[in-house]
């Protein structure tokens, strides 16, 4: 029989290159979208399907992880072999300024489809969206599925309670229910507010003369950034795998943001000098003018200072490992700027 799967928060960076990757694999896709006053579908646009087409592999239904009866009654019409939920408020500073929100979202929102999978069909397999937040203050490098928890922001506190009642809900209720510990992944599709596409964006477009400068905030942080195509397909390699479980999905290799930045602005032939330390220190390019300056709006409560992951288990048990290297990613995100600035 065809597979059908469920994705909540289809609409993100992470629902759009999933939806792809399973459609390319014959399943029926069922999409979970928030009402808007805008356009949210646009990461969706080549795969959007008329609603009056007669057949029809990719299918959105309205609804809401905050709304319970709105995703028992979704489950209960699709009646999905695989959910997979990647909805939440997903920006860390932000889950600062509207924590109640994030809770609700990112942690209750889990528990309401795990309750609804037990009273539907708890054959049903889910996948949730865990994060390398979770290890926020890292007390071990590098962190692996053992590696304890010390979140640093109200999104990485809900991260955790969303793992500890998806494992919870496994054990319990004997669900196939996995989650999949994701360290930060970026791609063309990457929300307009996260470092890296800030970063790409502001430099292709100071290069081409559309913007002078960049704001941004702490310079030194250090992160395991991978690409999120690959990533999708460790998500569904564990609910495929024979028992659920749990898997760190990262590339290994980290570097600081302001390495990153040097690293798009050499791919730009931007020659980059900095000057000044601390909230002061400030990028220059070839003609002396400031392109980038911090700002204290974009610095976080609380950081979280380093991660580098472990996927030693993923490789194992799932053959997973991540195909695209930072190059790949930065001339991916370089090439679809550009082609963006040139329309
Ligand atoms: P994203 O681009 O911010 O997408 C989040 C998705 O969740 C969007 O479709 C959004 O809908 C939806 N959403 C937000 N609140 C919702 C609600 N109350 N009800 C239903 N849907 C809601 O995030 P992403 O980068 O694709 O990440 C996907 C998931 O992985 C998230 O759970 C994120 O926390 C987690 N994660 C991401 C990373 C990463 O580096 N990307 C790493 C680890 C974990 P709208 O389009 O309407 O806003
Ligand atoms: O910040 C620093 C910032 O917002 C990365 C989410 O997908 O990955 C993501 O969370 C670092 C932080 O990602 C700016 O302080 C400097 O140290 O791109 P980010 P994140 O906070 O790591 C995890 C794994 C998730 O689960 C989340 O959902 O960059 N930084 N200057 C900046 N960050 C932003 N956003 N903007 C700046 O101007």
């Amino acid at each position: 029989m065809k597979k059908k799967a469920l994705i909540f928060g289809v609409t993100g960076q992470d629902g759009a290159y999933l939806s792809k990757f399973l459609l390319k694999k014959g399943y029926t896709v069922h999409g979970v979208i928030r009402r808007s006053s805008s356009i949210n579908t646009l990461r969706l646009n080549d795969i959007y399907k008329d609603p009056f087409a007669k057949k029809r592999n990719f299918v959105l239904h309205y609804g809401d992880v905050t709304d319970s009866l709105s995703v028992l009654n979704i489950i209960e019409k699709v009646r999905p072999t695989e959910i997979y939920n990647l909805a939440a408020q997903s920006h860390v500073a932000v889950s600062f300024d509207i924590p109640e929100y994030t809770t609700n979202a990112d942690a209750l929102g889990t528990l309401r489809i795990l309750e609804a999978i037990v009273k539907v069909d708890k054959k049903i397999k889910f996948y949730q969206a865990g994060s390398s937040e979770m290890f926020g203050k890292v007390v071990e490098k590098p962190q692996n599925e053992k590696t304890p928890f010390y979140p640093r922001s109200p999104y990485g506190v809900a991260k955790v309670y969303s793992y500890w009642i998806t494992l919870n809900y496994r054990e319990s209720y004997k669900l196939f229910a996995c989650n999949g510990i994701l360290f930060n992944h970026e791609s063309p599709l990457r929300g307009e507010t996260f470092v890296t596409k800030k970063v790409v964006k502001g430099l292709c477009r100071i290069k081409n003369n559309k913007q002078k400068k960049l704001y941004l905030g702490n310079l030194y942080s250090k992160r395991d950034w991978g690409h999120a195509e690959d990533y999708v397909v460790a998500m569904w390699k564990m609910l495929q795998n024979k028992v659920p479980d749990d898997f760190v999905i990262c590339t290994g290799k980290q570097y600081t943001i302001k390495k990153f930045i040097n690293l798009v602005a050499k791919k730009l032939k931007i020659k980059i000098k900095w000057r000044g330390r601390g909230i002061n220190e400030k990028a220059y390019d070839q003609n002396n003018n400031c392109i980038i300056e911090c700002h204290q709006r974009y610095f976080r409560p609380a950081e979280v200072d380093t991660l580098q992951g472990d996927y030693s288990k993923a490789k194992k048990v799932l053959k997973w490992k991540p195909k695209k290297n930072l190059e790949d990613l930065i001339n991916d995100m370089i090439s679809f700027e550009l082609k963006q600035i040139s329309k």
